[in-house]
C-alpha cells in the first residue's frame, strides 16, 4: 500500500504519525490475504511502522509505505543558518523527540546559545532557537553550502531518526511565504507575521516567493502518481497545504493521478484546533468552515472529505463527505483518523 500524505508542521506530523501506527495491522491484513499481496517477509528497507508502540507486535514488518510531502514555504534564514520549520516538525513528531505540549521543536531543549545571542543585543529575539534544534539547522546549512540538495540533506538529518516514512520537501528549490500586510511598505516573512506580529494585521494577499519557478523535489510527482492513496493531513489550508499546491505541477499531479485524493478537515465547527488558519482563510476571502475548505480545493483535486462530528452537515458537490471526531488527542486518536480517511479513500477507489 503506497500512501502520499501533504503535510505542513504540527497537524501534519500528528496525522502522519497517526497514520504510521495505523497501517501497521493495516498492511498485515493484508499480507494474510493471498489474492492481495504476498506473505510479509522480513524488509530491512520497509518502514519501522511495526516496531510502533502504537502497532500490534505482529512480528511482521509492513508492506506499506509513506510518502510524506513536506511544506517548505516557512524556511527562513536566521543568523545565515536555514530553518526548515515544517520538516523538522514533522522529523522530530515521529523521531519520538519533539516537544509535545508545544508541538514543535525538541523535548528536553536547552537555550544557552539564544540567550548568548541576546546578551550581544542580536538577531531575531521572536524566533525561538534551542541548542538542539541548532544542531539540526548547522548541519542542513553546511550541507546545502556543499551544494547538497535539500531532499538529499532531508534525507540524510532522517536516517538518523528511523521515521518509517519518506520525507520529501515539496520542491529543492527555495521558496518562502510571505504576507502583503496594510500599512507596511514591504513584504514580511510568514514567520515574522506569526510569532512577531501574532498574525495581526489580516494580510493583504500571501506571497510564496520563488514558487512560480521551483520544481517539485525528485520523486514528488513519481510518488504521487505511483500512489494507491494520497491524503491532505488536517494542515493549514493556505500556508502549508496551499503553499505545496503553489508549487508548478504538484496540483496538477494530484489531478491526474488515480488515486483517490481524501483531506483532513484541519477547522472544526468553524475553528480552527490550533494556528491561525482562520486568519489565513480571512484573507484569501474563504470562510473558516470544512465546507468552505473542502469547495476551496475544489471537487477536481479533492475526492473526499473527512469532518468533525460536528460538521456532519457539510455537504460539497462532488466530493464525498464523511464525518467522526477529529481531535488528535493523542497517537490513538490520530491513527483512528488516519484508518478513517483511508477507508473513505478505498471506498472512493
Ligand atoms: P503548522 O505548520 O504547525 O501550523 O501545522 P499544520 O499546517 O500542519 O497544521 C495546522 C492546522 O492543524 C491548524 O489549522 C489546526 O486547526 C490543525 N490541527 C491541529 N490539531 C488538530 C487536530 O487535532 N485535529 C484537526 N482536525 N486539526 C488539527
Ligand atoms: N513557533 C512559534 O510560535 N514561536 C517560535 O519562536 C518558533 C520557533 C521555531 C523554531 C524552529 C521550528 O522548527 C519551529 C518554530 N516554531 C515557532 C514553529 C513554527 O515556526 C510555526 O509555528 C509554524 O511554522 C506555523 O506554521
Ligand atoms: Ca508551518
Amino acid at each position: 500500500l503506497r500512501v502520499v500524505v501533504l503535510a505542513g508542521g504540527v497537524g501534519g506530523a500528528r496525522f502522519t504519525r497517526g497514520l504510521r501506527a495505523a497501517l501497521a495491522p493495516e498492511a498485515d491484513r493484508a499480507a494474510r490475504v493471498p489474492t492481495h499481496a504476498p506473505r510479509a517477509v522480513p524488509d530491512l528497507h520497509a518502514p519501522r511502522a511495526a516496531t510502533n508502540p502504537q502497532a500490534p507486535r505482529t512480528g511482521l514488518t509492513t508492506q506499506a509505505e509513506i510518502t510524506v510531502i513536506g511544506n517548505t514555504g516557512d524556511d527562513i534564514t536566521l543568523h545565515g543558518l536555514r530553518i526548515c520549520p515544517d520538516l523538522d516538525t514533522v522529523m522530530y513528531t515521529l523521531g519520538g523527540v519533539v516537544h509535545e505540549g508545544q508541538g514543535w521543536g525538541r523535548a528536553n531543549e536547552t537555550f544557552t546559545v539564544r540567550e548568548e545571542l541576546a546578551a550581544y543585543g542580536a538577531g531575531a529575539p521572536w524566533f525561538t532557537l534551542g541548542d538542539r534544534d541548532l544542531a539540526t539547522h548547522l548541519l542542513r546549512t553546511q550541507w546545502l553550502a556543499e551544494g547538497r540538495s535539500l531532499s538529499d540533506v532531508t534525507a540524510a538529518l532522517t536516517a538518523r531518526w528511523h521515521l518509517g516514512v519518506r520525507l520529501l520537501p515539496m520542491s529543492d528549490d527555495p521558496v518562502e511565504t510571505h504576507v502583503e500586510l496594510p500599512g507596511f511598505r514591504e513584504l514580511v516573512h510568514f514567520q515574522e507575521w506569526w510569532i512577531r506580529l501574532h498574525a495581526d494585521p489580516v494580510p493583504i494577499r500571501f506571497v510564496a516567493v520563488g514558487a512560480e519557478h521551483a520544481r517539485p523535489a525528485p520523486g514528488v510527482l513519481e510518488a504521487i502518481a505511483a500512489a494507491d492513496a494520497v491524503l491532505l493531513a488536517p494542515s493549514n489550508p493556505v500556508v502549508s497545504i496551499g503553499t505545496i499546491l503553489a508549487v508548478p505541477g504538484i496540483r496538477e499531479a494530484l489531478i491526474a493521478t488515480p488515486a483517490p485524493v481524501v483531506g483532513v478537515s484541519p477547522i472544526i465547527g468553524g475553528a480552527p484546533v490550533r494556528g491561525m488558519a482562520d486568519v489565513c482563510l480571512t484573507a484569501i476571502g474563504v470562510a473558516t468552515t470544512a465546507e468552505a475548505v473542502a469547495a476551496w480545493y475544489g471537487p477536481e483535486l479533492l475526492d473526499g472529505w473527512l469532518v468533525d462530528t460536528a460538521d456532519a452537515a457539510t455537504r460539497v458537490p462532488g466530493i464525498e463527505v464523511r464525518a467522526r471526531p477529529l481531535l488528535m488527542t493523542d497517537v490513538r486518536a490520530a491513527a483512528a483518523i488516519a484508518a478513517d480517511a483511508l477507508d473513505l479513500a478505498r471506498q472512493i477507489a
